[in-house]
């Protein structure tokens, strides 16, 4: 392992939600919770002042809606998730040609091989830099982490959230990995922490005590011995800078053989779920569901099914690889299990209308959100967004969150919607909190817009049609 802290990795802070903070004005300083909205909608992620509510991502929108009654709740908008992260990975390129993004908003840099800094006096400035970068061209904060591998590293940036910087200094790893929680490692999930705290193994510094023959005993022997490695804070992983993703895959090879049938579809619907968490992060979506099965006698099958369009909807994909299951006999017992989507695509405007039109059909009742009149005065701004317009055949639906312009007041941002009307916020990333006006739905001043950069006179405009001017108040 090298012996300056020169792997850096970068985390945006709440991303979606900062996204969303930073575009509307009246939401800085709030709760913001982005997501599906619809009846079986989950949480992508929440602002940190609703955070403090209890909400995070993954949690289903309905228990949300019961921890933070009073949060604005917005559709994600991911082409320009998209544009600012292609905007970060910009600048990390300019640091190093060794990238390796995890997600949208998060990547690993080597910045040893470019010289760009080869101690920790030269990784220090280099990340400050950074996130002082981020911050001009984006106006987002990042976390950044330093130290002598990728593990440590991408502990260091967890460490330091949101909007710090954390270096771990080689030769402290064991120390401080020591009474960290063994879910803290790459590599063990909940079925692995589990096993092991049923053998009395809650920390790092207890894996590394038990040693590696019983880890190899617990957990197999490819598992035990790289998780005994990562317990003694021995990572050699290397930086691998950006391949294309041809698909996005989760599997789970268990320590005992899986007869009980029913087990069988839990664990594929919970590998459902993990492979669309992991789909979403790398802001995709995919057509083909594979579903992979290892029997008792290590015959290896996959069986897959092709939807008509990409989709990341987890129900969608849990449904799909319940079907493929059905396929396949599991009788003897299952060693592994797998879900992957192929044929990988980026959300395109197309597709997050359907979502979003799916979404409101059988959705909130009719009116949820609804505000009549004016509500420009509320304090929190964020009141009761929320709620799809399904009225009459062929009316407009406006989603909360969603870009609009009016002929008269500019752009705005939808904030709910229901029984015929739609509640919109006339303000700019650039203006000071805007006022609510009310319009009906079907209202022909009113009109779909692009989302406009967050900072003035940068490029961020989504989908390449940047600003359009005149609204800035
Ligand atoms: P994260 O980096 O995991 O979370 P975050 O940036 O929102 O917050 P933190 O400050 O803790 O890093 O994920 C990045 C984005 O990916 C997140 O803003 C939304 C999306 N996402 C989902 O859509 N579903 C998920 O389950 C998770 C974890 C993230
Ligand atoms: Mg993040
Ligand atoms: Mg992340």
């Amino acid at each position: 392992m090298r012996a300056a802290p020169t792997i850096l990795h970068l985390d945006m802070d709440a991303f979606f939600a900062s996204v969303e903070q930073a575009s509307k004005p009246s939401l800085r300083g709030k709760a913001v919770i982005v997501g599906g909205l619809g009846p079986r909608g989950v949480v992508a992620t929440a602002s940190y002042e609703a955070r403090a509510f209890g909400v995070h991502s993954a949690m289903p929108m309905a228990q949300a809606r019961r921890l933070a009654p009073n949060a604005a709740y917005l559709v994600p908008r991911f082409q320009l998730y998209r544009t600012i992260s292609e905007q970060v990975m910009g600048l990390l390129r300019e640091l190093s040609p060794l990238v390796e993004p995890l997600s949208l908003d998060e990547a690993f840099v080597d910045l040893e091989v470019a010289g760009a800094a080869w101690d920790e006096t030269s990784a220090r400035l280099v990340g400050g830099g950074l996130r002082a970068d981020i911050r001009r061209v984006t106006g987002l904060t990042g976390s950044v982490g330093l130290a002598a591998s990728k593990m440590l590293a991408k502990i260091a940036s967890e460490q330091a959230k949101p909007d710090g910087l954390v270096v771990i200094e080689p030769g402290t790893e064991r120390a401080l990995l020591a009474p960290m929680s063994v879910r803290t490692l790459p590599g063990v999930g909940p079925a692995t922490g589990d096993h092991l705290r049923r053998a009395g193994i809650t920390t790092v510094g207890e894996m590394a005590e038990a040693g590696e023959d019983e880890l190899v005993r617990l957990l197999g022997k490819a598992h035990g011995h790289a998780l005994y490695a990562m317990a003694l804070a021995r990572d050699e992983r290397s930086v691998v800078a950006e391949r294309e993703t041809k698909s996005v895959s989760v599997e789970d090879t268990y320590d005992v053989d899986i007869h009980d049938r029913v087990r069988v579809g839990v664990e594929v619907q919970r590998l459902a779920e993990r492979c669309v968490r992991r789909l979403r992060g790398a802001g995709l979506s995919g057509r083909t569901i594979v579903l992979k099965v290892r029997r008792y006698d290590f015959s290896t099958l996959t069986r897959s099914e092709t939807l008509r369009g990409p989709t990341d909807d987890p129900a969608v994909v849990r449904e799909a690889a319940a079907r493929l299951l059905e396929l396949v006999d599991t009788t003897g017992g299952v060693r592994l299990l797998g879900v992957g989507v192929s044929g990988l695509a980026d959300y395109t405007q197309e597709d997050l209308f359907a979502q979003a039109a799916g979404e409101g059909d059988g959705g909130p009742g009719l009116g949820e959100g609804d505000r009549d009149g004016e509500g420009g005065g509320e304090g929190a701004g964020a009141g009761d967004v929320g709620g799809v317009v399904e009225g009459a055949v062929g009316e407009r639906r406006w989603m909360p969150g969603r870009d609009v312009r009016h002929a008269v007041y500019g752009h705005g941002w939808v904030q709910g919607s229901g029984v015929g009307r739609v509640t919109v916020r006339f303000e700019t990333p650039g203006s000071s909190p805007g006022r609510v006006r009310t319009f009906l739905v079907d209202d022909p001043e009113l009109v779909e817009a692009d989302p406009l950069p967050l900072v003035a006179g940068g490029c961020g405009g989504a989908g390449g049609a940047g600003a359009v001017g005149g609204v800035l108040a």
